[in-house]
This record gives C-alpha cells, structure tokens and sequence, in this order.
C-alpha cells in the first residue's frame, strides 16, 4: 500500500517504533519552511514533538544556548533524547529511517532513495536560496535582482517538467522531498510574486498535495505557516 506509514495527525492508537516513551524536542519557527517540513514528516510518523519556538528574527538562534546546539544557527533542530540534529533534509532521513513503519518516505532502495536526495539537494541549493534572495529583500522593503527572480522562475520551470513523467516530487509515491517542496511552493504562492499557476503540472501537484497531506495537518502546518509569511511580504510590499 502506498504510504501505510503515515498516521492521521494526533492519531494516539498508533504508535510508530521505537517511539513510545518518549518527546522529540523540535525547535521551529512557523515562518520557515524547512522547520513547517521537518513538523509535517512527524506528523506524518505519527510523532508529536515538543516545540520549542525559536525565532531568527528574534535573536533566539543567535543564543548562547542554542548555538551549543547548532553552531551554524539555523531552525530547525532536534534533539533526541541527546542526539541533536540540525538540516531539515537530514533530519527528514533520520525520523523515516528511526521511526518510519515503513520506508514509503524515504526509500531505502539505492535508485528510489538517490532521488530523493537529489530533490533535497535541488531544495536546499537552489529552491531555497531562490526562495530566499527573491522574497527576504522585499520584506526588507527593497526589490528582488532580476537574476535572483529569473533562477527561481528556472527552479519552478524544472520542477513543473519533472512531475510531467512523475505523480510525486521523486516518484510514483509520496516521500520527504514533497514535504521539502510544499512548504515552500505554498509560501511562495502565499506571498504573491510569482504566478504558481502559470505552471500547469506544478499546480495540479499542489492541489493534489493539499488533500493527500490533509489527513496530518497540511491546513495547520503547511498552510498556516505559508499564509503568515505571505502576510508579511504583502505588508512590505504595499
Ligand atoms: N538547509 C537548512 C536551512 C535552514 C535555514 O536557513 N533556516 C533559516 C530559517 S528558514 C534560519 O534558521 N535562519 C537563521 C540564521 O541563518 O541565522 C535546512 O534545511 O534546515
């Protein structure tokens, strides 16, 4: 069956593996799209987390405490009962192979599992950075470079010609790299910058993302936090 390891959100009748005793600390920022993947994937394990809200634009990943934790200053993190954890994609691969009923979201076949971590590689050296350099200077009340707006349109364009030969982001099922590319497809979409419907396969995969993902808090999480950004950018760009 497709997925079978993923669980209704709060759903208490089942526990995943290994997971029974104790709380992941998650250090999350609604704000951040790789924080909202990281939560969603739990989600999806069944696993619910301790957050703890950690805000950059606070100051809170720049603490003394925090930057024991993780040096590079970054949400999200973890910490597992001790082992600490930094890099959503990393961490996305940690909770499926540690937790995962099964191992639908990040395949442990060599070829399945490659693609995945080429789409979260895509995601943190292209997709995020173009996310970044295209959408923080205008809540920073400056305008994007146009290069900066024409490599994210490139990222866009890739993976609209992907998902012509694939139903998901790295295949036929549902894995991590969806999450990865939701939470900031939907941020981007949330802000208003750049026509996400202009890209017809890219579209159909979002909708399709919204119901499949509803079931473990794609409303709550992906959504929520994609519409809180987005208010942002509109109030600086007005
Ligand atoms: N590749 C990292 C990127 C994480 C990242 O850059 N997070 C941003 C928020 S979306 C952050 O923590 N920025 C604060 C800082 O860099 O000090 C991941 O996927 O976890």
């Amino acid at each position: 069956m497709e997925n079978e390891g993923i669980v209704p959100l709060n759903n208490k009748s089942v526990d995943p593996i290994n997971m029974s005793n104790h709380s992941i600390d998650l250090y999350y920022f609604i704000m951040s799209p790789p924080s909202r993947a990281v939560l969603i994937t739990m989600k999806a394990l069944g696993i619910n987390p301790n957050i703890i809200v950690t805000n950059p634009m606070a100051g809170d990943t720049m603490k003394p405490d925090y930057l024991k934790l993780n040096p590079l200053h970054t949400i999200p993190t973890i910490n597992d009962e001790g082992f600490v954890l930094y890099d959503s994609g990393a961490i996305m691969k940690y909770l499926v192979d540690q937790y995962g009923k099964d191992d639908s979201l990040y395949p442990k076949d060599p070829k399945k599992g490659a693609r995945v971590a080429q789409r979260l590689f895509f995601v943190s050296g292209t997709l995020f950075p173009g996310f970044f350099k295209t959408h923080i200077p205008v809540v920073m009340g400056r305008t994007a470079e146009e290069a900066d707006k024409e490599k994210l349109r490139e990222a866009l364009t890739y993976m609209d010609k992907l998902l012509e030969d694939s139903k998901w982001m790295a295949g036929n099922s549902m894995t991590v790299a969806d999450f990865a590319v939701i939470t900031l497809l939907s941020t981007i979409e949330s802000s208003g910058l750049f026509d996400v419907s202009f890209y017809p396969n890219l579209w159909q995969w979002f909708q399709q993302c919204k119901n499949a993902m509803s079931s473990f808090g794609y409303e709550e999480i992906v959504q929520a936090g994609a519409d809180a950004f987005g208010g942002m950018v509109k109030k600086s760009a007005e």
